[in-house]
């Protein structure tokens, strides 16, 4: 179908165009609409230079030099950008933070036996947790080295001296570099409050000191609290092994009931797998005249379940409008972060109902149904229920659901790398030293709708592996990725002839999808693991992170993490620090002095391998390999 410019300009996704064209057919707003009609964007606040952090403002510096030059209290551009983008941090690492404590939580209650549904599915991970938390665990049940080891992860959000538990994964010369840089992170709770407390009116005014206490933050998230929500998931959920399964837009059935999975917490998902799976309910279905119960993800918590479960993956953040368009969605199941409120919006235009379940994420004009662990199941079946029963409103002659399945292969958690790997990383360092793998990169982060949807993450990935670069990713990247058949094995056939072979003799894509937002974390893992097995620091492996759609506060955090622990990463998106020339020499120049690593920043997916690839080939040639 040919669509018109404005469409594809708007996305490379077939899928994404059709509903596109849908939706302006049937008059719907979308994000781009939204986009649209906000122009022209604010200036001040795109360069980072407003404040309004106390009520003698609003605030913003001149960037032409003409105007003010400092706000009403003497704060400079410099000061404010830095301040701004430390609130940006503190807010990413929050999210991911509060979500670890959140996996935490349940593992505690599991292990106390106060939770239906849940169980310790893998108990070497559990056993694993407690040795690296030096917790005696002889003659102890699992359900009691659970509660000891959670309530171990508990105490590191309010922990008031550090090192965090996780940091002694980080490799030894790393951490003495933290240790003289004052970026060991005492509890994770502790260094958001500080980025609060610092950003206040009249405290912090030096953007140097603030941005490496945006490290620090950032390491606490990155090693601390997104390491204990992937870690304590894969206790209570399982470590995901390589499955099938399918993506995009047309996993949704025509004739079954379809419930969307959308945000970030397995903990409910998990559950809701299990209901859906419910004879009572398949039975309700079919009295219903539907053929079954379609479940399907959105975004992170659709990547939870697709890395442990298999459930097919809908789409990516710019999708979550559009899979409600196509009519055919009977609930959307929400818990928390990357949900637009406008999908209750467009719900209304269907018979689709939006269910929110978190205390913590309220949508007006949604039913809200709270899911509490201690009645997991029965709250998981009573969504199911009022999903199955809103298929009989479902309008069947406005149902339109675009043909565009890809298959895939997930589920590459650190331990299913090594074991594909054959037990151990050799393979993967001689390819590395041999230069059949040029070297690593992590492609992570969101969609933004300032961007053409998935033409960054698709462009810079397949320039990647081309040049023998193997890719691992995370949450709406791997989605893309997967949409694009870049997760299956035979997208070898794309990637340069060294890589070519390496991922044919070991059976895997040469684009690795590693989970979810919080699973960032697994590529930490794996990163200091071969650091540590050829004896240097993380900034000397041939590796770099990219973010080339990204558009959350997670993504600062998570971009942070990667600089602070040596990884060389580049944003597709401009980040609002422009507005301060010193803040922005330091986050991509300076700080390669401090941290051994900085941020580029390259809109043009081209110039962002460009620049990978030739910082992996720089520190190839440091390592003499
Ligand atoms: Fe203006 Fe200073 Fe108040 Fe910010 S803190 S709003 S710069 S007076
Ligand atoms: S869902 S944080 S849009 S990756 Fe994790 Fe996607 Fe970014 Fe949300």
């Amino acid at each position: 179908m040919a669509y018109s410019e404005d469409i594809l300009n708007k996305s490379i996704d077939p899928a994404t165009q059709e509903m596109l064209a849908r939706m302006k057919e049937l008059d719907i707003e979308t994000i781009w609409d939204r986009l649209e009609a906000m122009q022209p964007q604010c200036g001040f606040g795109e360069l980072g230079v407003c404040c309004r952090n106390c009520t003698q403002g609003p605030c913003r510096i001149d960037p032409f030099g003409e105007g003010p030059q400092l706000g009403v209290c003497g704060a400079t551009a410099d000061t404010i950008v830095a301040r701004n983008l430390l609130r940006m941090t503190a807010a990413g690492a929050a999210a991911h933070s509060d979500h670890g404590r959140d996996i935490a939580h349940t593992l505690l209650e599991t292990g106390l036996g106060k939770t239906e549904g849940y169980e310790i599915k893998d108990e070497a991970k559990l056993m694993a947790l407690a040795t690296e938390y030096g917790i005696e665990t002889e003659d102890l049940s699992k359900e009691k080295i659970a509660v000891a080891v959670a309530r171990v992860a508990y105490a590191e959000f309010g922990a008031q001296e550090g090192p965090l538990h996780f940091l002694g994964r980080v490799p030894k010369v790393r951490q003495e570099l933290w240790e003289k840089l004052g970026l060991v992170p005492r509890g994770i709770d502790r260094e958001i409050v500080e980025c609060m407390h610092r950003t206040h009116m009249g405290v912090d005014h030096d953007y140097v000191n603030l941005t490496l206490h945006g490290l620090r933050t950032s390491i606490a998230d990155g090693w601390g609290g997104s390491m204990i929500a992937t870690d304590f998931s894969d206790v209570l959920f399982g470590t995901p092994k390589p499955l099938r399964s399918l993506s995009n837009l047309g996993t949704l059935k025509q004739d079954e009931v379809n419930i969307i999975l959308h945000g970030h917490e397995p903990t409910l998902s998990e559950m809701i797998v299990a209901a859906a799976n419910d004879p009572e309910l398949i039975a309700l279905a079919k009295k219903y005249g539907a053929k079954g119960i379609n479940l399907v993800g959105m975004c992170c918590t659709g990547n939870e379940v697709l890395m442990r479960q298999g459930v097919p993956i809908a789409g990516n953040f710019l999708q979550q409008e559009l899979a409600i368009a196509t009519g055919a969605v009977e609930a959307m199941i929400v818990d928390v972060q990357c949900i637009m409120p406008a999908v209750v919006n467009v719900a209304n235009c269907f018979h689709t109902k939006i269910i929110s379940t978190s205390p913590k994420a309220k949508f007006p004009g949604a039913t809200h149904i709270e899911f509490h662990e201690e009645h997991a199941y029965t709250i998981a079946k009573q969504i199911v229920k009022a999903a199955v029963e809103n298929y009989r409103a479902r309008n069947k002659g406005r149902v339109h659901i675009p043909d565009e399945t890809m298959e895939l292969m997930a589920g590459f958690s650190v331990e299913a790398i090594v074991a594909a790997l054959g037990g151990s990383l050799d393979p993967l360092l001689n390819a590395i030293k041999s230069g059949d793998i040029k070297g690593l990169a992590g492609v992570v982060g969101c969609n933004n709708v300032k961007a053409k949807h998935d033409y960054g993450h698709l462009r810079l990935v397949e320039n990647l592996i081309q040049d023998n670069i193997l890719v691992v990713n995370t949450g709406c990247n791997a989605i893309a990725c997967a949409k694009a058949g870049l997760l299956l094995p035979g997208a070898a056939e794309k990637a340069g002839d060294g890589l070519k072979a390496v991922c044919k003799a070991l059976g895997i894509p040469p684009v690795l999808h590693m989970g979810s937002c919080v699973d960032c974390s697994r590529i930490l893992v794996a990163l200091a693991a071969v650091a540590n097995a050829l004896g240097v620091d993380i900034s000397d492996l041939p590796v770099a992170g990219a973010a080339p759609e990204w558009m959350s506060e997670k993504a600062v955090s998570i971009g942070s993490y990667f600089v602070a622990s040596g990884v060389y990463t580049i944003l597709g998106i401009v980040p609002p620090v422009l507005g301060s020339k010193a803040l922005t020499e330091l986050l991509t120049d300076g700080a390669e002095g401090v941290v051994g690593a900085k941020f580029g920043v390259a809109t043009d997916p081209d110039e962002m391998s460009r620049l990978m690839i030739e910082h992996i080939e720089k520190k190839r040639e440091s390592l003499g390999i």
